[in-house]
């Protein structure tokens, strides 16, 4: 749906964010509508801010199909960054990360439109911190949490192969301000480099369905290699490394979070001996 030859920064057609009205959403709205972006703001609450000029609001539950359709009608690209966003008892992470899914992907099909999911670290997160791993290394999701962007990831490559929806799976690592403890020097995205990652996931020409790591260039991110930035023309321009100083000696204490990606997820819920 790339409208970037030419070196557009704006894409044709409108584009639709869900979970706009959260951390990331409401960064994502501010941004790309001072770029010139149409659009279309979603989320189940209400949207805290004024909304920014060019843009729309429209309060919707992920699991009313038809409300999503209507949505995305007319829509050249999704930025999907709604549903739950952190780790909670299933029945909260079902409804919205997985059956919510589904309409955001039918949503598509029937525009035509390219999703950015907002996929995370936890689809990996008991991958070892001593492991260097790549987009095809296994799943090894920390929480239910983890399990439904799993899906969501499927999901994606579901709709690719079957229908011809183009999806760019980001698998954000820790997008905050800035990086509050240890573990964050290797896994901090700034919400800079996210909203150029989200311009470049709907700008490019073609993307099919790839994966990228959602991480700043921090030269502690040795835990992730060989994603589709090349392909979508992205690279990180901030970095953790200024934070060593004052977050360095922030750790857990606990061995096992310490020794894996997803940190603290890995502990929630923990029942083995
Ligand atoms: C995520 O996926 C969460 O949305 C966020 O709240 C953080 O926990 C982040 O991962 C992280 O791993 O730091």
């Amino acid at each position: 749906m790339s409208e970037d030859t030419s070196g557009e920064t704006r894409p044709a057609a409108p584009v639709l964010l869900t979970g706009a009205s959260g951390a990331l959403g409401r960064v994502l709205a501010r941004e790309l509508a001072a770029k010139g972006w149409q659009l279309r703001l979603t989320d189940i609450a209400p949207f805290p801010d004024e909304v920014p000029a060019g843009a729309t609001f429209e309060a919707a539950d992920l699991l009313d199909r038809a409300a999503i359709a209507r949505l995305a009608k007319g829509c050249g690209a999704i930025l999907h960054f709604g549903g739950t966003s952190v780790e909670r008892p299933f029945d909260e992470v079902f409804g919205p990360n997985v059956q919510g899914l589904y309409n955001i992907y039918e949503a598509a099909r029937a525009a035509g439109a390219r999703v950015v999911f907002a996929s995370s670290n936890h689809t990996i997160g008991f991958h070892t911190r001593s492991t260097t791993i790549d987009p095809d290394s296994p799943y090894r999701p920390d929480s239910y949490y983890g399990a439904s962007k799993v899906w969501g990831e499927m999901m994606g490559r579901l709709y690719w192969h079957k229908h011809g929806v183009e999806s760019v799976l980001v698998r954000i690592g820790s997008c905050f301000p800035e990086p509050v403890d240890a573990r964050m020097l290797a896994t901090w995205l700034s919400y800079g480099d996210l909203v150029r990652l989200c311009e470049r996931a709907v700008l490019a020409p073609q993307v099919g369905c790839c994966v990228i790591w959602g991480a700043s260039h921090n030269s502690r991110m040795t835990w992730w290699e060989g994603d589709a930035r090349d392909l979508i023309g992205w690279q990180p321009e901030d970095s953790a490394d200024g934070y060593a100083g004052t977050v360095g000696d922030k750790t857990s204490g606990d061995p096992v979070i310490e020794a894996h990606q997803g940190g603290a997820y890995v502990k929630m819920g923990w029942t083995r001996a």
